[in-house]
């Protein structure tokens, strides 16, 4: 069997289970039907209780808007609707005194065209600032036709450059026409988003940040043409033009330089980079970028890249596959990894990766329960994921998604498509599949008519859900069984066996496809932990491998059984049912 080599050192934000605030749709507290800061400090003992140690809140910055907040307008104010500096003061103050870290995002890869230094960049061409976005001048074709600068896409369906009537310029956006890219090879422009989105945010006792797309700051030199892969499209994915660039680790090396000395966590978003070496460099703790990334190996199953909504069939082994792709990581590196399955811009997991149907889903959301909170690295949930929180349904009418990206998308397929009903409808079915709104609709917190998210008679931002009504916070918080209830306990576990579960290292054991089972070892002590999972709703076979039927094997936890029912001996698992046992070293 394969041992570990690398001893990770103990670390808060090792073990530290994160907890994912979506300001906007978390709580109300004013009757304005939009989540604010004063709704999630008056639930600070809730998120504490579920076993929580550090909660990462999505941008709560001054913003339009254009992509909820990823389009930040000023880094060092609050968005109105969320409250105010002092709010946020007080937010970071009551989550330290329930001994908890709180972590911000931080989105400097683009910021808001409202942000007073894009207003100033665009205002003339000799402007001081006018370099610290990128700004071209158009290209003309045979007949004298304006152009773009070069063919990339942005990544929500548009191309990547928008017009600029005042100085009849093209300025550069990898994302929304509200988010201009930062140039980020202007000296002066880096020290500015240190000073104004790191440094501002240290000095209040943040405890570090999840580092909003990572790998985009540095560009191909030159911005040449994306390869053309679609050659009917006018624009192309350019992704290969704009992510891991040239100077990427120089930029990642100076905010480094900047956070050494706190006592931080950073944790980056790194798309478009399955390639392991490629994600060492920002990992390997020798070069100490970064202390771990989100991957997209698992939440990008079922995805085309760069057409999110162009379904791909995939199955349970792929599943499996890319969700452990990166568990060996620690033991065979100094490098550590991070576990999770959900965030605000992906469709809830019991609905992508097991079944939200009634009968299945609360064994559902137990059984990525039980994989998860068993698997190596620092793990990580989304609000409303301890409740087991489900898709939107397919009755859904397309105008309920809100998001930038949805939205474009839809309106590209309604205008290709010249409406054509048969388009339309499958459109509505890919966005029901993996649109980010389904992360976006309101947290259930009870059973009323507004989910307890905001008053009864208020309209909230986004539709509640109506499922609401059988999976909230009120009916699960004190009832044995529930699945937020088995989330706690296995919290506990998992911090009770930190050394197994966090630091241990991970073994698969081949299986049969829908079966995803495997140990984990602690190397210190020799305690050993077997985890079997059934991802269907078949009931399945499986054999307890060598040493695991034995006398000593104790059964730890599992979703079927409160207690050590004698069912648990037997090698028959239920549709969704998920086992955890333990041999002690
Ligand atoms: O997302 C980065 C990003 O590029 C994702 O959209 C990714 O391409 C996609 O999920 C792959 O499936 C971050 C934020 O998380 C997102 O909410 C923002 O819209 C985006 O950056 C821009 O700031
Ligand atoms: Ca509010």
């Amino acid at each position: 069997m394969p041992h570990a080599t690398f001893q990770h050192k103990t670390t808060w934000w090792k073990e530290g289970i994160v907890y994912q605030v979506y300001p906007a749709s978390f709580k109300d507290s004013n009757g304005d039907g939009i989540g604010d800061i004063p709704g999630i400090i008056s639930k600070l003992d809730y998120i504490r209780d579920i076993g929580v140690d550090i909660i990462w809140v999505s941008p709560h910055f001054k913003s339009p808007q254009v992509d909820m907040g990823y389009d930040i307008s000023d880094f060092e104010d609050i968005h109105e609707p969320y409250g105010t500096l002092e709010d946020c003061e007080r937010l970071i103050r009551e989550t330290h005194k329930r001994g908890m870290k709180i972590i911000f995002d931080l989105v400097i890869n683009h910021t808001s065209d409202q942000h007073s230094w894009f207003l100033e960049s665009r205002s003339s061409k000799d402007n001081p600032k006018r370099d610290w976005y990128f700004w071209r001048a158009p290209k003309f074709d045979e007949h004298g036709n304006r152009c773009r600068p070069n063919n990339w896409r942005s990544q929500f369906t548009k191309p990547a450059w928008t017009w600029d009537p005042l100085t009849e310029e093209y300025y550069l956006h990898v994302y929304a026409s509200g988010q201009p890219d930062l140039n980020w090879e202007n000296e002066e422009c880096r020290r500015a988003i240190y000073e104004s989105a790191i440094r501002f945010w240290l000095k209040r006792g943040v405890d570090g940040f999840r580092i909003d797309t990572v790998n985009k700051y540095s560009k191909v030199p030159g911005l040449p043409d994306a390869p053309i892969t679609e050659p009917q499209e006018a624009t192309q994915v350019a992704v290969c033009r704009y992510t891991n660039g040239p100077r990427i680790h120089e930029y990642l090396k100076e905010i480094k330089d900047i956070l050494s000395g706190f006592d931080v966590m950073t944790v980056g978003e790194l798309p478009n980079t399955p390639d392991s070496n490629e994600v060492l460099q920002y990992i390997s703790a020798r070069s100490g970028e970064l202390n771990m990334v989100l991957n997209f190996d698992t939440v990008n199953l079922g995805q085309t890249p760069g057409n999110r909504f162009l379904p791909q069939p995939f199955d349970n082994l792929d599943f499996k596959n890319q969700l452990t792709k990166w568990q060996t990581l620690p033991a065979e590196t100094d490098a550590w990894t991070t576990v999770f399955l959900e965030n605000h811009d992906q469709g809830r997991s019991i609905s992508r990766f097991a079944s939200d149907l009634p009968a299945y889903r609360q064994s559902a959301a137990k059984m990525l329960a039980t994989i998860l909170a068993t698997m190596t690295g620092t793990l990580f949930l989304y609000q409303g994921q301890e409740i087991g929180m489900v898709n939107a349904p397919e009755s859904w009418s397309p105008d309920e998604y809100k998001c930038v990206r949805s939205v474009n998308y839809f309106r590209d397929i309604c205008a290709r498509s010249r409406n054509n009903s048969g388009s339309i409808e499958q459109a509505r079915r890919n966005l029901q599949r993996v649109a980010r709104d389904h992360a976006r609709v309101p947290m259930q917190w009870d059973a009323t008519h507004n989910a307890g998210f905001c008053d009864e008679d208020v309209q909230p931002w986004m539709s509640v859900l109506d499922v609401h009504r059988e999976i909230n916070v009120a009916d699960q918080i004190n009832t044995k069984g529930s699945v937020l209830s088995y989330w706690r306990s296995i919290l506990a576990l998992r911090k009770n066996y930190a050394s197994l579960f966090v630091y241990g290292s991970f073994v698969a054991i081949e299986q049969e496809r829908n079966l995803m089972s495997f140990l984990k070892i602690d190397e210190r002590t020799g305690a050993k932990s077997l985890i079997v999972a059934n991802l269907s709703r078949e009931t399945l076979q499986f054999t307890h491998p060598d040493g695991f039927a034995s006398e000593e094997t104790q059964f730890l936890i599992g979703t079927h059984s409160n207690d050590a029912e004698p069912e648990w001996q037997q090698q028959v698992l239920a549709p969704f049912e998920a086992r955890v046992y333990i041999q002690q070293g």
